[in-house]
């Protein structure tokens, strides 16, 4: 399956500058080659920029530049839902509000294909605040909220498909505010937290989602956070929490992935290279992508994901 990069400089969805210089330095830590040795044929379409609004919206000094966030949802949910079909799209952000739209156009073209989109969330916030609940004011803070139709987005485009919330799986969660954690509450999303990762392992908690994601003939998106990653491995982001995923822990989980072939999607997210340390983050960014891809050790039978 042909791949097809999408640069997406987004650098509106929260104050800290520098992930707009994201798709450039995972390009230049070599994904386009990552995929080719894996024998994939790779589209890059370059970098984006967001659609201007006929008129811009009325200043809301509750959220920060909201106008510029929703005219890249505008433009990356139209770009996702056209290049689908071609290839699977990879993001390249860019900070974490491109997934609004990122993630609505994949739902558009799943209910296009007549499939149901699930979406695994790798990151250490739960990203689920509408414009009425955050507090930051930071619009990163938003897209699963957006995508599974929650209140407060009339500022934003009208989702063609919403993504149900029990179709939803968070992974690595360590920061969640109080509203996002009431709103968590009253939905049936897969929330698997640190402590679960501690107790119980990264695999159990992934494995029994891919089997739902299987079981419904779903398409899934994945969208990986730089924050999902432990900060000792993952400098380059403006929101480091400790304590998150480690590199075995995380090339596991995209190995997994890749030996499902359920994946349709990928955003590579928050990487502020400004921050960076030698390239480093931008490089782990770029190996995860690789497991994703099919890049492994040995190979190893098989297992099935089936409703069972
Ligand atoms: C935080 C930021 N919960 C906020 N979320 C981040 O500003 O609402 N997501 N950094 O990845
Ligand atoms: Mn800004
Ligand atoms: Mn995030
Ligand atoms: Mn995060």
């Amino acid at each position: 399956q042909n791949i097809i990069l999408i640069g997406a400089p987004v650098d509106s969805g929260k104050r800290a500058q520098g992930c707009l210089m994201g798709p450039d330095a995972l390009r230049v830590a070599g994904l386009r080659r990552a995929a080719e040795e894996l024998g994939r044929t790779v589209l890059d379409l370059g970098n984006l920029a967001p659609a201007s609004l006929p008129e811009p919206l009325p200043a809301n000094p509750a959220l920060h530049e909201l106008t510029e966030t929703v005219g890249w949802t505008q433009t990356l949910m139209k770009v996702a839902r056209e290049a689908a079909p071609e290839g699977m799209p990879i993001f390249l952000g860019g900070d974490h509000s491109l997934s609004l739209g990122s993630v609505a156009g994949m739902a558009a073209h799943a209910r296009d294909i007549g499939r149901p989109l699930f979406v695994l969330w790798l990151d250490a916030h739960s990203d689920f605040h509408t414009p009425e609940t955050t507090t930051s004011g930071n619009l990163h803070g938003t897209p699963v909220a957006y995508v599974t139709g929650q209140p407060g987005f009339g500022a934003f485009p009208g989702l063609p498909a919403t993504v149900p919330t029990r179709n939803v799986c968070m992974i690595g969660l360590r920061s969640v505010d109080a509203p996002e954690r009431a709103a968590l509450a009253e939905t049936d999303a897969t929330l698997v937290d640190m402590r679960m990762i501690d107790e119980e392992g990264i695999v159990g908690p992934l494995r029994g989602f891919l089997a739902k994601v299987a079981a419904a003939g779903g398409l899934l998106h994945v969208s990986l956070d730089v924050d999902f990653l432990d900060p000792a491995i993952a400098p380059a982001v403006g929101t480091t929490v400790p304590g998150g995923a480690t590199f075995r822990e995380a090339h596991l989980v995209l190995e997994l992935l890749h030996d499902s072939g359920l994946v349709g999607s990928l955003d590579l997210v928050e990487l502020n290279p400004f921050l960076d340390d030698r390239g480093r983050t931008a490089s782990l960014m770029v190996d995860l992508t690789a497991s994703l891809l099919g890049r492994r050790i040995f190979d190893r039978p098989t297992r099935p994901y089936s409703a069972g």
